[in-house]
């Protein structure tokens, strides 16, 4: 009897101990393999805590790796447009996602050296979403882009406040995670 019980568990604490062993290399090639090079112009920086990288510790990301993301709309008014707006992007938590951000703040400057400390908890709260078009045209530099994080300010009350204001960072280039 205590033969028969042993081996079934014994195979089970083999085959499990094999499934470890086998895992971990796997999932480490897939994060090495996971963040490709950009081919175009850099878009995007991402700097400190994240667990992939394609630069000098840097995640850097072209326009069409971004595009790449899980493509999400977001419908709401601003405080700087008139009316509601169509925005086309991806959620500024997929993008943490992608490269394993970790930490409690995301600290995002733009294009015209503005910088604003950014809880990470907002963006489990709220599909916060980092903007690529404006009711189908894409942002560009002289217009809010290439990229404008945009909160769902309609959908949540609380969000319609200057302190979520400030966080609306447009002509954003580089999000550091601490
Ligand atoms: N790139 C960038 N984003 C920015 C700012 C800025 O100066 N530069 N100002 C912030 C502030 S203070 C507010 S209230 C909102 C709206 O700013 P605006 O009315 O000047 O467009 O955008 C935020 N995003
Ligand atoms: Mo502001």
């Amino acid at each position: 009897m205590a033969s028969l019980m042993s081996t079934p568990l014994a195979i089970l604490r083999a085959v499990s101990a094999i499934s470890v062993l086998s895992l971990v290399p796997t999932v480490v090639l897939a994060q090495d393999d996971a963040l490709a090079d950009p081919a175009n112009e850099i878009v995007l920086t991402m700097t400190g805590n994240i667990a992939l990288a394609n630069l000098d510790g840097r995640a850097v990301f072209d326009q069409a790796m971004l595009d790449a993301l899980p493509a999400t709309v977001l419908e709401t008014s601003t405080v700087v447009t008139d009316g509601v707006k169509r925005f086309d992007g991806f959620l500024m938590r997929d993008l943490l996602d992608h490269v394993g951000a970790e930490g409690e703040i995301v600290t995002a400057r733009a294009l015209n050296d503005y910088v604003i400390d950014i809880p990470m908890a907002d963006f489990e709260r709220f599909d916060v979403l980092v903007a690529t078009h404006m009711d189908g045209e894409r942002l560009l530099p002289s217009d809010k882009g290439p990229l404008w994080i945009v909160y769902p300010r309609d959908a949540h009350t609380e969000l319609q406040d200057i302190r979520y204001d400030y966080r609306w960072v447009w002509q954003l280039v580089e999000l550091e995670v601490r």
